[in-house]
């Protein structure tokens, strides 16, 4: 039987329901084995909450790989989020480089901005450096944000169709081979995923929830991960992660005040039925 292992990095937030405390049960729950390499360790996320530790593991990251290699060990698939440090992003590189099957798919989050802005402690020079992993990207999935940061472009808060071409093309332009855009809303009522792959755009739009949750970026990537290796086109997987992470956002709304994230466990059965599982 084909049991795909595949890597994921991205920091550990103790509490907060994003990077590895989704990834890991997510891709998991799909039935692919999932490794972990923790890029650092936070005791909250840091949307939000104030006075948060941060423990930057940018060091253990190439004695962790040169184990690795000494030992042989493979991935059908490395799948990196929110990562701590530029520096840390060379050595990414490396791993892909050293680790990864001759097929493998490199899937890359650029975890790192959102509505204009970048998350707390980025700066440019974290940016250009995303940009230079982006460019090693089989599927990259930045949200509108992440894309204009990326590829230096304008952010609009209103938009048409050649707006968001023009993204994609720049996307391209830098390196990753197929794109999927999240938050593409062209309706007060409906957002959306766009897919571009092969040239070919394709949209799926779907309901807006008003109240959105944190750390949704990574319950989509995650399920789009699992799909993926699951055998889905990655039309198929950009659809299904939406539908998941629509529900998860809709789980969340009821009247708990859950801020800080969204509840993903609820519906990870519902996951694995979009799966056929
Ligand atoms: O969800 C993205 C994310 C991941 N990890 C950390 C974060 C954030 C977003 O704020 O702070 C530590």
């Amino acid at each position: 039987m084909d049991y795909k292992k595949i890597l994921t990095i991205q920091d550990i937030s103790c509490v907060g329901q994003c990077s590895l405390t989704v990834a890991l049960p997510i891709i998991s729950a799909c039935g692919v084995e999932t490794c972990v390499l923790p890029s650092a360790v936070l005791s909250t996320h840091t949307g939000g909450f104030k006075g948060f530790t941060f423990r930057d593991l940018t060091e253990d990251i190439p004695l962790i790989e040169n184990h690795w290699n000494k030992e042989g060990i493979k991935f059908a698939a490395i799948y990196t989020g929110y990562l701590g440090s530029t520096k840390q992003i060379d050595y990414v590189i490396s791993i892909i480089n050293s680790t990864l099957e001759a097929d493998a798919k490199i899937i890359i989050d650029p975890a790192m901005a959102d509505n204009g802005t970048l998350y707390y402690g980025f700066d440019d020079a974290f940016v250009a450096a995303m940009a230079k992993l982006c460019a090693k990207a089989d599927y990259v999935l930045p949200n509108i944000t992440e894309a204009c940061f990326i590829t230096g472009s304008e952010y609009k808060t209103e938009y048409d169709k050649a707006y968001i071409m023009d993204l994609l093309q720049k996307l391209v332009a830098n390196g990753s081979k197929n794109v999927i855009l999240t938050g593409v809303s062209y309706k007060p009522e409906t957002t959306g995923v766009v897919v571009y792959e092969n040239g070919k755009y394709e949209y799926y739009e779907h309901k807006k929830i008003a109240q959105g949750s944190h750390g949704t970026g990574d319950v989509y990537a995650s399920a789009f991960v699992g799909a993926l290796m699951n055998g889905k086109p990655a039309y198929d997987a950009a659809r299904i992660a939406a539908d998941y992470t629509v529900k998860c956002i809709e789980n969340t709304q009821d009247g708990s005040n859950h801020w800080y994230g969204c509840k993903f466990e609820t519906a990870i059965a519902d996951l694995l039925k979009m799966l056929g599982k």
